[in-house]
């Protein structure tokens, strides 16, 4: 329908998503639940006191900056039935290190020191970067960025579960080692359905495996365990510290 005047359109062309299309409908239901976190986070992070509060802020922007990512790669599926790569490496470059501010944050009051947090930020940049090197640019050589990509990875998970910040999550003790010890179980499971996303999507490689199962499906899914997940542990180390009050 056209209006008279502006002869423009007076609704805006819905997308359309067909029934098979599980790429398209973890797109659109990813979108809603990211804005609905994020909703639900801003609305609560004052009810906490402010040690708390950043860290709610954090998980809040994390869910936020993916679901205007979301909105834009449903739409570009939509439009041209291809994955989404350079908007899902923007989004992770933003949000991954977001993650790693919260592992700071949290272990602040224990003593974490800010190159901690540095030093989590440049080994997750240098894992997207390889990753999206292997996925977009160097496709032939995608299992040696995988692995490099991997590398980072592993040694993100080994700071966390045995370096500096495990050493001050126990040093701080009951909330904190809870959240900490949560979010360490993220990073080594929930994270690892990315590389699995990864392996999928490169052809010739062991994308028979997986049975043919959509790279963008996996990555979707990794993205709400661990975005939503990430924040609501967050959410309820602040209300344990409220409780024990
Ligand atoms: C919210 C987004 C998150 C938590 C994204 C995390 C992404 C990764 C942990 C990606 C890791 C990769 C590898 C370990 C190897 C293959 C390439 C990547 C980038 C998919």
């Amino acid at each position: 329908m056209k209006s008279l005047l502006l002869n423009l359109p007076l609704v805006a062309d819905v997308s359309k998503i067909a029934t098979d299309d599980y790429v398209g409908f973890t797109f659109f239901v990813g979108c809603m639940a990211m804005m609905a976190a994020s909703a639900f986070f801003f609305l609560s992070m004052n009810s906490f006191d402010s040690k708390w509060r950043t860290s709610i802020l954090v998980s809040g922007l994390i869910t936020f900056i993916a679901a205007v990512h979301y909105w834009y790669m449903r739409d570009y599926w939509a439009s041209n039935g291809e994955s989404p790569t350079f908007f899902r490496y923007v989004d992770w470059v933003l949000t991954v290190p977001l993650m790693c501010v919260e592992f700071y944050l949290i272990l602040k009051a224990a003593g974490a020191k800010k190159s901690l947090m540095w030093r989590l930020i440049a080994l997750s940049v240098i894992m997207l970067v390889t990753g999206y090197w292997g996925e977009a640019v160097s496709r032939d050589q995608a299992a040696f960025w995988g692995l490099v990509s991997g590398v980072a990875y592993f040694v993100i998970v080994y700071d966390i579960w045995f370096g500096q910040a495990k050493k001050l999550a126990v040093a701080a003790g009951g909330s904190v080692l809870q959240a900490h010890k949560t979010l360490s179980w993220f990073v080594l499971v929930g994270w690892a359905i990315y590389p699995i996303g990864y392996m999928a999507g490169t052809p010739g490689w062991y994308e028979g495996i997986f049975g043919g199962l959509a790279m963008d499906v996996i990555y979707n899914i990794g993205d709400a365990v661990n975005k939503i997940g990430f924040g609501l542990v967050v959410y309820a180390a602040a209300v344990a510290a409220k409780d024990s009050k």
